[in-house]
């Protein structure tokens, strides 16, 4: 049955079998690492399910070989064959159609076995999506050095914000018991290039640093290393306290020093090639060197220090914002980041989200980003979608991403974009990375649907390029999902491609925030106005009174917009200037505001919501036009899911205007169904 459990991986039999097809596989190597074996395993699948059977493995180059081989392995190889350092990194692989010793092959090739693993799901990716597997002459590298799922798992199994079961981490049966499922999942992440997953969640306690849960750690670890993923643990930093009993975390403190130290030996100990610690610290509750009277760049080095003679590193989260701070939430981590730009240790990144707010369906880029050139910055992202539908809402994130990326900083000048920063090539960082929320848990499907599993996937294409086309993304992902037929892949991924602007028009148009129900943040409750924290409460975001709407962030407000540099600043500042897109987010106007088109503002929020609820429809027809052409169990999950969305669709459009009304006493404008 299709139930999604093969995700993109599903190696459908190609209708005919390429001119171009390699007739064996060599590993032209000494050495066959756990790696290579499993780049061997995976192109035997791929093989048997693609062609019809394995491609038989050989001990020697013959005519349509299809080789592998790396500086790593102990080639037989001739000089020259391999690919440089400075042509592919340690993570990055040729794929080229070449002859060796006078025989046309087909060689994959790299300096490390990861590149060559990352070489062979490349070449399968092709003939999975029906490309042509002849005339190679590819050469891939990551812009990323650090390409990480960040898992907000707890111990007992509940996933955070997760919308897909439990926990895939079953830490009752390891490390006795280790799921099988523990190698699809690093077979699946291998094939986007994620190298490193960090398994606990950000606000979980710190019982996982103990004995019996590292061996737990250790035995996931030993399934994923074969793949090139790291395991990396969150560090609660009262740890020393809870655990080790001392009366304080201060990271001043020589004692909590060394109890982090001989905590991380021992951690390596278990898990030698251990990546290191995620940290969410003084935010929303959990204890940090603040309460110290420390630093972040102080608490973040404290760890730092300790991780160091290993090669680990520190990902230190600069989400922070609290309830006592009268600051503009969205101004807070610019505020608390920027003075200690430079005073973080050189294996510290500072993990910043893409925006200044949390994950909404549209904010700005995070004005962090260009802000720090002396300080290694992260992108965090979040696949799981908290804030766009859970899993019954298609909303293809690709698009979301792709516009935070591609956005223009203007921090070292026009063209600074978000991925020159992120990829290290705007200030020249020793570390950079992309982590992302992960959506995984233990439905069948992995990700909650199966149009999620696209945001998985998309999330590791772009850590590896994040100037990459969300378009190209999702094409390449329907290929080798649902089917090679061009007609159903236009057809699939124009759906994917508006489905997160509908998501933006029936939740959030126009700029508007966190309008979602208090704390489990689905559907809508832009009603709340008291809920004992201000900085939590819709009301803070909208500022509906019967004047107008929105949030004034420019100089006479919070002056959050002045955290951009110069140009952006002065475009989002300006009412003329600023896009449709954000103007809520910056200004608050009055409901007859007019629109560029000439409508007012409230003509114009009414007809985004609508717009929404029509997007979501023509989704059902383009879908209910497949028919017959995707397997009945995907497809009707999809269509019943879609279904879902659009009630709910209507469900935000009416409940959102509802309330509007109730402040601005407007009529309905012309042509718009009223509510039920
Ligand atoms: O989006 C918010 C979520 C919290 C989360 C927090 C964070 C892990 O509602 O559930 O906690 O962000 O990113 O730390």
């Amino acid at each position: 049955a299709e139930d999604g459990y093969e995700l993109w991986l599903r190696y459908e039999r190609l209708d005919q079998v390429p001119k171009a097809a390699p007739h064996s596989v060599v590993a032209a190597c000494s050495d066959v690492s756990p790696t290579l074996d499993a780049a061997l395993s995976e192109i035997s699948r791929a093989s048997a399910s693609m062609l019809g059977q394995p491609l038989k493995q050989s001990g020697k180059i013959s005519r349509n070989a299809l080789v592998l081989a790396s500086g790593a392995c102990g080639t037989s190889l001739p000089d020259g064959a391999l690919p440089t350092v400075d042509q592919v990194g340690p993570e990055g692989y040729v794929l080229q159609s070449t002859r060796i010793n006078g025989k046309p092959v087909t060689l994959i090739a790299a300096q490390s076995d990861a590149g060559v693993l990352y070489g062979v799901f490349d070449y399968l990716r092709r003939m999975s999506s029906g490309d042509a597997v002849a005339d190679l002459d590819v050469t891939s590298r990551p812009k990323t050095k650090l390409r990480l799922l960040n898992h907000w798992d707890n111990l007992d199994r509940h996933v955070e914000r997760g919308y897909s079961g439990q926990s895939i981490w079953d830490w009752h049966r390891l490390p006795g018991y280790v799921d099988p499922r523990y190698t699809d999942y690093a077979r699946a992440n291998a094939s986007i290039g994620i190298n490193g997953t960090s398994l606990t969640n950000v606000n979980s306690d710190a019982t996982v640093l103990t004995p019996p849960y590292l061996e737990k750690v250790a035995a996931i670890a030993n399934v994923l290393r074969p793949y090139g993923i790291k395991v990396y643990l969150t560090a609660r930093f009262s740890a020393p306290m809870e655990l080790g009993g001392l009366p304080t975390a201060d990271p001043l403190d020589p004692a909590v020093q060394a109890w982090w130290q001989a905590k991380t030996d021992e951690i390596y100990d278990y898990v030698p090639d251990f990546g290191g610690f995620l940290v969410k610290a003084n935010s929303e509750g959990q204890p940090g060197p603040q309460d110290y009277g420390r630093s972040h760049a102080e608490g973040a080095n404290m760890l730092a220090r300790a991780v160091a003679p290993h090669g680990g590193v520190v990902m230190w989260r600069a989400f922070v914002y609290s309830a006592e701070e009268p600051e503009d939430r969205v101004k807070q981590a610019y505020t608390e980041f920027v003075p200690l730009d430079g005073q973080f240790a050189d294996n510290v990144l500072v993990q910043v989200k893409n925006g200044p707010l949390d994950f909404q369906p549209r904010e700005p880029f995070h004005p962090l980003f260009g802000a720090m050139p002396e300080t290694p910055l992260m992108i965090e992202l979040q696949i799981t979608k908290e804030y766009l539908g859970f899993s019954t809402h298609l909303a293809y994130l690709g698009t979301l991403w792709e516009e935070v990326l591609s956005a223009d900083t203007h921090a070292e000048g026009e063209g600074t974009t978000v991925a020159s920063v992120v990829d290290g090539e705007a200030h020249d960082y020793a570390y950079t990375g992309m982590a992302g929320v992960s959506n995984i848990g233990t439905d069948r499907n992995w990700a909650g649907s199966i149009f999620d599993q696209a945001n998985w996937y998309a999330f590791g294409r772009l850590a590896w390029n994040p100037d990459a086309s969300a378009e190209d993304i999702a094409r390449e992902w329907v290929k080798q999902t649902f089917s090679r037929k061009p007609e159903i892949v236009n057809e699939i991924t124009a759906i994917m491609m508006k489905s997160r602007e509908a998501v933006v028009d029936y939740m959030t148009p126009l700029g508007l925030t966190h309008l979602m129900g208090t704390g489990h943040h689905y559907g809508p409750a832009p009603w709340v106005d008291d809920l004992g924290r201000a900085d939590w409460t819709p009301y803070y975001y909208h500022k509906a009174t019967r004047d107008g709407i929105g949030f004034d962030r420019t100089e006479n407000g919070s002056d959050a917009v002045d955290q951009y540099a110069g140009p952006i600043a002065q475009e989002w500042a300006s009412l003329d200037t600023v896009p449709d897109n954000l103007l809520l987010w910056f200004h608050h106007v009055p409901w007859d505001y007019e629109m560029r088109d000439g409508s007012t503002l409230w003509q114009s929020l009414v007809a985004h919501y609508s717009r929404g609820i029509a997007t979501v429809e023509e989704m059902q027809a383009e879908w209910a036009s497949l028919k017959g052409q995707i397997d009945p169990e995907r497809f009707n999950q999809v269509t019943d899911y879609l279904k879902i969305q659009h009630e709910e669709a209507q469900w935000w459009r009416d409940a959102s205007i509802a309330y509007w009304q109730s402040i601005n006493d407007l009529p309905l404008p012309e042509g718009e169904a009223p509510p039920p």
